[in-house]
């Protein structure tokens, strides 16, 4: 073995065909703006915003600083029992751009640890205020919620579940998916047919009675499964059946929070207000590992109203509000908010909206979908090969000096919100280049 195959070798790469991509590496070694570089300085235009959290684009110099800063000043903290004043700042912070009267935010370290956060409160809340029977959980197929044993177990990717198919969470069920390719093809935007698939929600609490179910959670966009928006009335038809039956309703945020529609998040771009917000990535910028969950105040306040319990909830990390991430945090939400760049993103979205549909029409395209600056292209699977068609397409459009997502035969896009139009006509023009060669 020569020396590269064998510092390549000891990682156990997550997510990735290990020994596909130890035979064709793609390596980025810096960043800067909406740019990564290869080890030997080739550019590449970042469409993705690296994994769908870098928002303020690469490298931003103030959050650069501010990193960097703090790991002069102060290492780490412990937060049990312990604070820092910076992470009771970010918190007051954040909560001024959640949905009115969600003002309390328990820190994470990822999207994974935040879901699994957000359904142990609710489970502990149910108990708290004394319904103890409601322990059950309703997910929907093709969510991704991380890779948590409750993520994925409310979580509906198949190939996440198969090789770990007896360990699931018990009292777990699954809406169908809202993806009805036949129906909204080409929508731009929110899709126009679907709203009954959220009546499929009665029908599974008639099956187990609504007074056994804790929450029902879901991404208000799809983003794993491909991009995969609600239809029309859909989010807010849960809503009303969620409070019909006093059941929470968990919204995972962590792609479609800080910025990526167009507001700070869907709850406020589709004015659908959910009890439990959760969010990684974009709080960041993807610079630091970090995850919040978002709460509702009356769910904060059950559990501050027991007289007698010392520790209110028995859940955290060694790493909830670490400094660093807190420092990452507070310089983050300052440039969204002094750059403008939630509102750049609703700026951005009609022509990433136009870019994308510009590509109907080319070779074994079936549909194309967008909010905000989240979109999909997807294609014609080849007979027999699901997903070799997508892996293909990423890798020349890497060749090429793109770097976009993908998930089986679908492309995903979501740029960082600095993103100019430049940038998405030549995603867009190298996107067809590859597909007519
Ligand atoms: N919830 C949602 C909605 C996510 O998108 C997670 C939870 C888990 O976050 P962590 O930080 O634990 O990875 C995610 C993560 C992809 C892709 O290619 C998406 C995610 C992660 C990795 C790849 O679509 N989303």
């Amino acid at each position: 073995m020569n020396e590269t195959k064998q510092s390549l070798e000891s990682f156990w790469m997550p997510f990735t065909g290990n020994r596909a991509f130890k035979k064709n590496p793609r390596l980025v070694a810096r960043s800067n703006g909406m740019f990564y570089y290869t080890p030997h300085g080739r550019q590449i235009l970042d469409m993705v915003a690296g994994l769908w959290c870098c928002n303020a684009g690469h490298g931003h110099p103030a959050i650069v600083e501010a990193i960097q800063k703090q790991a002069a000043e102060m290492d780490y903290a412990p937060p049990f029992g312990w604070g820092h004043p910076a992470a009771f700042e970010i918190a007051e912070t954040l909560v001024k751009i959640t949905p009115d009267g969600m003002n309390h935010v328990f820190f994470t370290n990822s999207g994974s640890e935040s879901v699994d956060t957000a359904l142990k409160i609710a489970l502990a809340y149910q108990k708290e205020r004394g319904q103890p029977s409601r322990t059950r959980l309703i997910g929907r197929e093709r969510g991704y919620h991380g890779v948590g044993f409750g993520g994925i177990s409310v979580g509906g990717i198949p190939y996440n579940r198969k090789q770990f198919s007896n360990s699931m969470i018990p009292g777990v069920d699954h809406l169908p998916h809202t993806h009805l390719l036949d129906r909204n093809a080409y929508s731009r935007g929110i899709p126009e047919f679907g709203v009954e698939l959220a009546d499929e929600l009665e029908n599974i609490l008639i099956l187990h009675d609504p007074g056994n179910v804790a929450a029902v959670i879901v991404e208000p966009i799809a983003g794993s499964a491909g991009v995969l928006i609600p239809p029309k009335g859909y989010l807010k038809r849960l809503r009303e059946i969620c409070d019909k039956h006093d059941i929470l309703l968990i919204f995972d945020e962590v792609i479609t929070g800080f910025g990526r529609l167009g507001a700070n998040f869907a709850a406020q771009a589709f004015d659908v207000i959910p009890d439990i917000i959760t969010s990684a990535k974009g709080l960041t910028s993807g610079t630091v590992p970090m995850g919040a969950v978002f709460v509702r105040d009356d769910i904060y306040d059950e559990f501050m109203s027991k007289p007698g319990a010392a520790i209110e909830l028995f859940h955290g990390y060694t790493y909830s509000a670490h400094p660093l991430a807190v420092a990452a945090c507070k310089a983050t939400q300052k440039v969204y908010a002094d750059e403008g760049l939630f509102q750049r993103a609703a700026d951005m979205a009609p022509a990433f909206e136009d870019g994308l549909h510009s590509l109907k029409g080319e070779r074994n395209v079936i549909d194309i979908r967008n909010y905000g600056l989240m979109g999909a292209v997807e294609f014609a699977a080849i007979e027999g090969q699901p997903g070799a068609r997508g892996a293909e397409i990423i890798q020349k459009c890497f060749e090429a000096g793109v770097m976009v997502r993908v998930t089986g035969d679908t492309i995903a896009f979501s740029p960082p919100l600095v993103v100019e139009e430049g940038h998405i006509e030549k995603a867009v023009e190298t996107l067809r280049t590859v597909l007519r060669a």
